[in-house]
């Protein structure tokens, strides 16, 4: 073999290794949810002939001659049996793209498929597009609303920084044909973290927004909001009204989004969404849920204090550290939810749960008191149930 065809080899030796590498479960679990070994999808998962000329005249060396960067904030479905991400992959260029990678099981064997979506324009093309989420919607189709970035028309000359976020609307039946729909309008001035309801509300759309008033600052706006359109096709919402607001001293202080569609389940809408709060060491994502009523949109129904999934161990760095970020999950016909989360604008991975977990955690976890005192009188109430089990020596039995 020459020095291309043993670079060939290893190179292929390798991608082959890490798309079929058993993922399994994670030795420790809270109960809630199971996280997994490895990461699902990742940079190294884009396949070889999207990165390289293969072409020993044309590519000697076989040098890469597109890069890619990382792998991350992928929408979920499950379709035909499969395990569908459409998945954020951002090319060294900086500009993130939306493919599609495929698993048989949910947790491992994820592959792209041939080639990343090609997605419509609108007249005014998009700069860059990111974090699909995926609905399917009781009129038929598969509905991707998603980030779409252009720089502000306003921005003076020296930045090359302001940008405006709004949200951009797909639809498909396939995932090979997107049909693109106009952005959606709203009284707020940018937008991100838009959510497609699954169902029609008195016979219109609903839709979760994130008013924000700057690119990065959701300023003034901020919280998940609710409004309702007649169309998709000329999406309109008159008036968004908050369901869940930021909140000084929580996990949610700085701004929060919606992450995937709800789940319907007899006790409510599950939500799961990322809050933020600023640290010393920059802004610190992580994720947390709710539930509202299942004939009111807007009304938070059960809120457990605190966070969800926080980035923990490796999944702490990355681009931008200190990141979880959802917007995708799928809730399988036997009652498991995986959860789709991607760690610090990086990759992604995926924890399991079940929707009687989810629902027991929502409805029995504590909520946030919103201050040390009433943080403590939470612990002094769980110890009071537990006193029967607590031993002298501070072990627990539950023999009586
Ligand atoms: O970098 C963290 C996240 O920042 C943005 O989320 P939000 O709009 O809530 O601030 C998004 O750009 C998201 O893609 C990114 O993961």
């Amino acid at each position: 073999m020459n020095p291309f065809e043993i670079r060939l080899e290893r190179l292929q030796q390798s991608y082959l290794e890490l798309i079929t590498r058993p993922n399994p479960k994670a030795v420790n679990s809270n109960g809630v949810y199971e996280r997994y070994q490895y990461p699902v999808v990742t940079a190294a998962h884009v396949p070889l002939f999207w990165k390289y000329d293969i072409n020993p005249e044309t590519n000697p060396h076989l040098m890469e001659r597109f890069g890619i960067n990382a792998a991350f904030n992928a929408g979920a479905i499950k379709w035909k049996y499969k395990y569908i991400l459409v998945v954020r992959v951002e090319g060294t260029d900086r500009k993130s793209f939306f493919a599609v990678a495929e698993s048989p099981n949910g947790t491992d064997n994820f592959v792209f498929w041939p080639y990343p979506v090609n997605l419509p324009q609108t007249e005014n093309p998009d700069v860059n597009v990111y974090d699909m989420r995926l609905t399917l919607h009781e009129d038929g189709w598969i509905y991707g609303l998603f980030c779409t970035e252009r720089k502000d028309p306003a921005a003076p000359a020296h930045d090359q920084s302001m940008a405006i976020a709004a949200c951009g609307i797909t639809r498909t039946k396939d995932f090979i044909t997107w049909e693109r729909l106009p952005d959606l309008k709203t009284p707020s001035p940018q937008q991100r973290n838009v959510v497609l309801h699954p169902e029609f509300v008195d016979g219109k759309y609903a839709l979760y927004t994130r008013p924000q008033d700057g690119f990065i600052d959701a300023g003034s706006g901020g919280g998940i909001g609710l409004g309702f359109c007649e169309s998709m096709e000329n999406p309109v919402i008159p008036v968004e009204v908050i369901v869940d607001n930021k909140a000084y001293h929580t996990v949610y202080e700085a701004k929060n989004g919606a992450g995937p569609a709800p789940i319907r389940t007899p006790q409510g809408w599950l939500h799961l969404a990322h809050g933020v709060r600023n640290t010393a060491a920059g802004l610190r994502y992580v994720l947390y849920m709710f539930m509202t009523d299942l004939h009111d949109l807007a009304k938070v129904i059960h809120k457990p204090g605190g966070y969800f999934i926080a980035p923990e161990g490796e999944e702490r760095i990355g681009d931008v550290s200190n990141v979880v970020f959802c917007n995708g999950w799928i809730a399988d016909e036997d009652g498991t939810v995986f959860i789709y989360y991607a760690s610090s604008d990086t990759r992604m991975h995926v924890a399991t749960s079940t929707i009687e977990k989810l629902i027991d955690y929502v409805i029995n976890s504590p909520e946030d008191g919103l201050r040390s005192d009433l943080s403590v009188k939470t612990i002094y109430q769980i110890i009071e149930k537990n006193k029967e089990f607590i031993q002298v020596n501070g072990t627990i039995t539950t023999e009586r």
